[in-house]
């Protein structure tokens, strides 16, 4: 909750915010940027995880806590069976193949579209500079925020009995910020580079499956964190919640492709709608 030392939202300002003394992300000819970018590219070659604690400081965790609050009323909660795949799964697999595991999931998102413009987690999506830095970080030519209404930004809410099955993403990377960690359980479990483009690794995969914790790696979603993740070949799951306060996490989204949207389907699945409102509120009405 915001307390009267809180300011208002709109007086917060993303320099304030942000720890420009860890991260000088203003300025990308400084040294300082530099080096950010040259350790946070040796852990992506690494282990396909950059992390960049501390990225908010602690008055800007407060805010951006308050800010999940308000929001997080506004998530369409989901819930059923996946595989790590994502996909629908071909049948005449073998009972037991990797395709045919399936997992549970239940999470809640508030998608871009319900986020009003003052919002600060909006706000930090949409700062010039963060993109800059994550397009710095992956090295991989432009980088767009992405164009879908809904799965721009998502602020993920995950309650007691929430969970996110084991799966491989379909896209690239994923920037996520850490705003506030559940008081048990939630965590972000990894099998890191478990396949490769070339090689499906069928074996590790069920093994990993099947409960084999070999190899993960628990990345500490300490608030504040900002975390630079490529999922395509990496397993990854969100562990169980459990009772107290829920997990917050921002779910920030670009693309290398400009004006790249999801499809029908994956909206109707995740927000329950696929057409998007207009444009959102300055703020939400007080009162
Ligand atoms: O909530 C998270 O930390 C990550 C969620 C995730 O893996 C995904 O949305 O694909
Ligand atoms: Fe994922």
């Amino acid at each position: 909750m915001a307390t009267p030392d809180t300011p208002a939202v709109d007086m917060v300002d993303m320099v304030d915010m942000v720890d420009l003394d860890r991260y000088p992300v203003l300025d990308p000819s400084l040294s300082g940027f530099e080096s950010v970018v040259a350790l946070a590219r040796s852990q992506l070659t690494g282990t396909g995880m950059v992390e960049l604690p501390g990225f908010l400081r602690p008055a800007g965790i407060e805010a951006m806590v308050a800010d999940a609050d308000a929001l997080a009323p506004r998530a369409h909660h989901s819930a059923g069976e996946g595989t790590a795949y994502l996909e629908y799964p071909d049948f005449s697999l073998a009972d037991g193949h990797p395709r045919l595991t399936w997992g549970r999931y239940a999470v809640g998102a508030v998608p871009y579209d319900l986020m009003p413009q003052l919002s600060l987690l909006r706000r930090l999506y949409e700062w010039e500079p963060l993109r800059v830095l994550v397009e710095a970080i992956l090295d991989r030519g432009s980088l767009y925020r992405y164009s879908d209404p809904f799965g721009a930004l998502n602020l993920a809410v995950m309650h007691e009995d929430d969970e996110l099955q084991w799966h491989f993403d379909q896209t690239d990377f994923v920037v996520s910020l850490a705003i506030q960690t559940a008081d048990d359980g939630g965590y972000f479990e990894v099998h890191p580079r478990i396949r490769t483009a070339q090689d499906e690794h069928y074996d590790e995969v069920a093994e990993a499956l099947s409960g084999n914790r070999d190899g993960v790696v628990t990345v500490p979603m300490v608030a504040g964190t900002l975390l630079v993740f490529e999922g395509r070949n990496s397993l990854h799951r969100v562990s169980p919640v459990g009772s107290g306060s829920p997990r917050h996490v921002g779910l920030l989204a670009y693309d290398t492709a400009p004006d790249t949207v999801g499809s029908t389907l994956l909206r109707q699945d995740r927000y329950g709608r696929s057409e998007p409102f207009g444009s959102p509120p300055e703020d939400w009405p007080v009162g």
